[in-house]
């Protein structure tokens, strides 16, 4: 188990003061709990010192929002940039954060050279040589990996839906157990995530979905896979309510499967909700809540993650701007690094235990 923020305060190494941590009490919670974590990109660390100060005031964990991508980490076959992802584990060892990685498989954010990959003996030795060659660079520094990510697609119809992908095409349904198995031998230690979004909500398509990623884990377990959580992104769409009863079940089963659970991505998406920011911060503050209840509810939190800490630094704004032209409030910390009513959250994170 990786050092936390709490542990490192409890032993004396820590570099910040009880009084620091305004998460409201956690410090002081006598339990085990949950940890807390943001993702963060190593630019905005350089270009604003506040963030740096905020996450490891508030956080236990970090993850690269993109440093660990292909797309980052792979500009040619045969190179690895592993500067920027190693410069934010830096960052995290200087201020015993864990880290988590993102992520080892995905079908985003992929470089164009991989789009001569075109046998499948090319696509195994791409796939492998990539994991062995990144999860042992951060053996005994990366405590949990995101293996594979999305691997539903974004509208599922049937529970043996598939999302395709370079190496879906290539490897067939096997690369996804290739990739944890892969990652399994490298760092036996490491907690291996499947991670999905989408899954938090009861209308429309979003229970296919989640019936399609049910079906997936099921069959990576029968199949005896080295799958040890599920990762919930929890990118919350502020409009829809939770479907606590659907979620609920689904978590409880995960559960019963030996499955951990965590909340990796959260933030909420508020471009469909009213102007008035106090109104806004309400209805996101009760989708937080519903989300946490529903799932601590059922068992309990490994992690939650936020994607980013600050509205300053939030994807949100590139691709769900408000048509208003107000700011997004997608995230805890307002653009100012101030608190909102989103860190009702904390009451989830000291109540839980691992
Ligand atoms: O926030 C990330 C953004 O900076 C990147 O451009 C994008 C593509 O790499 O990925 C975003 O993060 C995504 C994450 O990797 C997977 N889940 C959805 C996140 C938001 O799009």
């Amino acid at each position: 188990m990786s050092f936390t923020r709490r542990e490192a305060l409890l032993s004396g190494l820590g570099a910040v003061a009880l009084s620091e941590l305004s998460f409201s009490g956690r410090a002081l919670a006598a339990k085990p709990r949950a940890r807390y974590g943001a993702a963060v990109s190593l630019a905005d660390l350089k270009a604003d010192p506040r963030l740096g100060r905020a996450i490891v005031k508030h956080c236990d964990v970090v993850v690269p929002v993109d440093e660990l991508k292909w797309g980052v980490l792979r500009p040619d076959e045969k190179t690895f940039a592993f500067e920027k992802a190693d410069a934010i584990a830096r960052f995290a060892s200087e201020n015993r954060l864990a880290m988590r990685g993102h992520t080892l498989v995905w079908y985003a954010d992929m470089p164009e050279w991989t789009k001569a990959i075109d046998t499948p003996s090319a696509a195994e030795r791409a796939l492998v040589g990539h994991i062995e060659t990144v999860v042992a660079r951060y053996r005994g520094r990366i405590s949990s990996w995101d293996v594979v990510n999305e691997a539903i697609p974004d509208v599922a119809t049937r529970p043996s839906d598939r999302r395709q992908t370079l190496w879906s095409t290539l490897l067939g349904e096997r690369n996804i157990s290739l990739a944890f198995k892969t990652a399994a031998a490298v760092d036996p230690s490491a907690q291996l995530v499947l991670n999905e979004y989408d899954v938090e909500f009861g209308d429309e398509h979003f229970p296919a979905k989640r019936a399609a990623f049910r079906n997936l884990i099921m069959q990576l377990l029968d199949a005896g896979t080295p799958l040890h959580a599920v990762g919930l992104q929890c990118h919350l769409r502020g409009a829809k309510a939770i479907d606590r009863d659907g979620l609920g079940r689904f978590v409880t089963e995960l559960h019963s499967f030996g499955l951990k659970v965590l909340v990796t991505e959260l933030d909420v998406m508020d471009h469909q909700l009213p102007a008035s920011i106090k109104e806004r911060d309400d209805i996101t503050s009760r989708r937080v809540r519903d989300l946490l209840e529903t799932v601590t509810a059922a068992g309990p939190l490994d992690s939650l993650l936020t994607w980013g800490l600050s509205d300053r630094y939030s994807w949100i704004p590139y691709v769900f701007p408000r048509k208003d032209g107000l700011a997004n409030r997608p995230l805890p910390l307002d653009s100012d690094f101030r608190r909102k009513t989103m860190t009702c959250f904390s009451a989830f994170i000291s109540a839980t235990s691992t």
